[in-house]
């Protein structure tokens, strides 16, 4: 795939000017991702932003969702449309409590990324497999990035990460 798609110049550009890419990023975030992604897909190696954050599942840096604050409510994943999440990259702190609440018949739950660069993913991931039920939740006791999909729609885009903070 990646030999086929035609590549804007500032893809091109990012692994030479780093500092460039939140700019770039503000403006068109899925083709800097996409380009990022097809860069390492080969290697395994670690894709990372300009703020040294891997990216996992389609989730850099600027676009965690900041739910340190507040109430365990907050923190919730919940369906977007019929095919995404919301918040779909969330950031928390050790020992707070993360819930998934959707039909996991419809929207079976995984731990891991459906495709792209796995590197930089935090092991073990403590998120468990859901194929019944309404609501799942844990609370995560180490920091690192702890991605997760839908399996049956994380190839278009239903796929997300926890970030855990100290
Ligand atoms: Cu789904």
């Amino acid at each position: 795939m990646k030999h086929l798609r035609p590549r804007p110049l500032t893809a091109l550009l990012l692994g030479l000017a780093p500092l460039a890419c939140s700019s770039h990023d503000a403006t068109n975030p899925h083709t800097a991702h996409d380009a990022a992604a097809d860069s390492a897909a080969d290697s395994g190696a670690a894709v990372v932003d300009g703020g040294g954050v891997p990216l996992l599942n389609e989730c850099a840096g600027m676009d965690y969702r900041d739910l340190t604050a507040g109430t365990d409510a907050d923190r919730t994943v919940r369906p977007m449309g019929s095919t995404g999440y919301t918040p779909r990259c969330l950031r928390v702190r050790v020992g707070q409590r993360v819930t998934f609440e959707m039909d996991f018949a419809t929207h079976p739950l995984v731990a891991g990324i459906p495709h792209g660069p796995t590197g930089g993913a935090t092991s073990p991931n403590p998120i468990a497999g859901q194929t019944t039920g309404m609501s799942y939740g844990l609370a995560f006791t180490a920091e690192g990035f702890f991605p997760f999909y839908c399996n049956r729609h994380g190839h278009v885009g239903m796929a997300g990460v926890v970030r855990v903070v100290p």
